[in-house]
Parts: C-alpha cells; structure tokens; sequence
C-alpha cells in the first residue's frame, strides 16, 4: 500500500464510526482552513448525500466535547427557528452533523484524535475573494440573519471555545509574551510591525473597554466570519453560514469587522505585493446594508456605532496573531512557506492603514445605511 491509499484507509476507518448511507467512492483533503484537516467524502451510492470530515485541532480548541456541545446547541437552536419561518429550508440553511453509532456528535480514536462529519451541502460554494456586491450583499444578510436568528439564545448556555479569543487586550499580552521569549530570534526582523502593534495598542481597546463598561451587550456571535464561511447557492443567494466552532459569546462589531476584513479587500489575505491592498467601497457598502437590513431592528445606537470600530479592529487582531504565531516559531496557524505567517500580518496591518485611512466614510456609510432601515 503506498502512503496516500494508507491514509484513504484510516480515514475510511474513521468514517465507519458514524452512520454514513451509501458506499464511500472517494475522500479528498478540502478546502483552504488554517486549523482543522478537512476531506470531502463522495458517495458512489445514487442519491446517498457527500459529506464533510473534518479532524478537530485539539491543539487550538482544548476542550471538544464542549466545542461540539456549542455546535449541537446552535444547530439546533437555528433549526427550530428556521422551521418557523415561512419559506426556510432548515437543511439547507442549517450544517446537519451526522452522528455516530454511539449517538454522538465526534468520535475520538486511539490516538486521541477527534472527529466528526456534517452532511455537504450540495451545489453551494463559496468565495476567498468576494467579486460583485451582490455577493457581498448576500454575505452581510447571511452573517445580519444569524446573528438575528440567535438574539434570543441565552449566552450562558455557551461555552467559551477559545476563552479571549477576540480579547485585543489578552491578545497583546501573548504578543508581548511571545516578544520576550523570541524562542526563534525573529523579533528583530520585525520591529515596524511591532511598532504597529504598539502605537494603535489603546486605540484597538475600545471595544473591550466600552463592552467593560457595559456599554456594549454581549450577545451569541459567529466570531469568525470570514466571507468564505457562507455558502452561497448557484444565484449567488446566501444559504448557510458554517463553521460554527468559534460561536461563543461576543460583541456584534467582532462579526461584522471580520466579515469587512475579507469583503472589501480584494487581494488574499496573505498578499505578497502590499500596494494591492485595497477597499472596495461599493462592497463595504453593499455588505453594510445586507448586514443592517437583518439586524438593525434590534442594535442599539452605540453597538452601531462600534460597527466600523470593529472593521480596523480586526484585522489588527488577526494581523496581532499571525505575527505573535510568527515570532513564537509557527504553532498555530497552518503555514506554507516559512515566512507566510509574517506575510499574513503584514497584509492585515496593510489593511488596517487603508481602513484607518478612510474611517470617515466607514463611519458615514453604517451610520446613513442605519438610519435608513430603523
Ligand atoms: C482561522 C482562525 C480565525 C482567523 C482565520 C484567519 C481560529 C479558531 O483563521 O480566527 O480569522 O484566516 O483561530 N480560527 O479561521
């Protein structure tokens, strides 16, 4: 058996766990994720449905029975409200987990490994660059809809996944934390970057600050909604927000500030070449209104007015963490080549200077768009 019909095996081994239809024909390694491993499962047996298999990183998310607790939580929740609602299609807008034998939602092998299956949703995909307003109209209806879906989950039913996970405060901690081991000696090839950090450091704790204060609710949020995380169908119509490990307890500019990071900015997130850096104004605009038009009935003024806070906050956040994963040698986030991690921050930093640059129009954009859906 050569190495790749090897591992086909033991991820047919895994499968056999949980209760599949049909016959397997094959299983592919899928998709662009940083963190878990993630195959397509295609099935050989006429109208038996695709999965998704995906091995859990227990590295970033420590505890998975709690993580897929969340998931069982929050699938259900959105189901039973979706049944509800005229004209839903709870299959198709929901993940469907597939359970295994045992009726759980993961199974654990040998190795300590987790894992666990959603059904694939047929004939959707989704995009790493956003190319029309349409889509990014669609984006911001589908991530406006399940924050609006989720307003009435009672937050202390989640668990934290990643406890801080978009704490700017604990996560300049790691950062200064990382900097004084400097375990691989990279801090000084890096030392605008960490001048970049440092200047905006007070600035970039608003949130934290205003939601300390109580100024800001806590309410269920998706916490990574990067725009390749809806589905979109083949109209291009939003059907199904996934990725589901991070929801947890958050403030609505985190999911909308994330969601702008990758709408408006049509060069990767790791671009090379900083000068494509760039804000498409038009998807700003279109994402805004998409995003308003499911969730302005129930925002309050000032979490409106954190909205394009959170769009220059994250992609500080993320930039912050790739280059402390950078620094700290490469644990966290998949890497491709040895520097990507450093690349990555640097695009966002870039990023964050273009928002910055253009806070203005960010401001008066949410703030019109609101006013016209209240
Ligand atoms: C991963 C991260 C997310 C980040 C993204 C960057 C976790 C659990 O990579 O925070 O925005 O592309 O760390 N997820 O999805």
């Amino acid at each position: 058996m050569n190495e790749n019909t090897n591992a086909e095996a033991n991820l047919r081994e895994v499968l056999s766990h949980f209760i599949i239809e049909g016959s397997i024909s094959s299983v592919r390694l899928y998709g662009s994720g940083h963190i878990h491993d993630t195959y397509a499962v295609t099935n050989g047996t006429p109208d038996s449905p695709d999965y998704l298999l995906q091995r859990i990183n227990h590295n970033v998310f420590k505890n998975v029975p709690l993580l897929m607790e969340n998931i069982e939580l929050v699938t259900r929740h959105l189901r039973q409200k979706l049944e509800n609602l005229p004209g839903a299609r709870p299959d198709e807008e929901v993940l469907t987990l597939v359970p295994t034998h045992a009726q759980q939602s993961f199974y654990q092998d040998a190795e300590g490994n987790f894992w666990r299956v959603y059904l694939l949703l047929d004939g959707t995909r989704s995009y790493d660059i956003v190319e029309t307003p349409q889509q990014a109209h669609e984006g911001g209806k589908a991530f406006g809809k399940f924050l609006a879906l989720l307003a009435d989950l009672d937050t202390n039913q989640l668990h934290d996944s990643i406890p801080d996970f978009h704490n700017v405060e604990s996560r300049l901690r790691l950062f200064e934390a990382a900097l004084q081991r400097n375990p691989k000696d990279r801090a000084r090839q890096v030392p605008q970057e960490i001048a970049f950090v440092q200047q905006r450091a007070e600035q970039m704790s608003t949130i934290c600050r205003l939601g300390r204060e109580g100024r800001l609710p806590l309410r269920t949020t998706h916490n990574d909604t990067k725009f390749n995380n809806v589905l979109l169908d083949k109209y291009d119509k939003a059907l199904c927000v996934i990725d589901l490990d991070t929801v947890m307890p958050g403030y609505v500019a985190y999911d909308f500030g994330d969601a702008i990071r990758t709408t408006v900015n049509k060069a990767a997130e790791d671009e090379k070449d900083l000068s494509k850096i760039n804000v498409d104004f038009h998807l700003f605009k279109a994402f805004t209104e998409g995003f308003l038009q499911e969730t302005c009935s129930f925002l309050t003024q000032e979490e409106i007015v954190s909205l394009p806070l959170g769009a220059t906050l994250l992609p500080y956040i993320m930039g912050l963490r790739f280059l402390t994963d950078y620094i700290d040698g490469d644990h966290y986030y998949k890497i491709h080549f040895p520097e990507h991690n450093l690349q990555r921050a640097r695009a966002q930093f870039r990023l964050v200077e273009v928002l910055e640059a253009n806070m203005d129009l960010l401001r008066n954009t949410v703030q019109e768009t609101a006013t016209l859906c209240k």
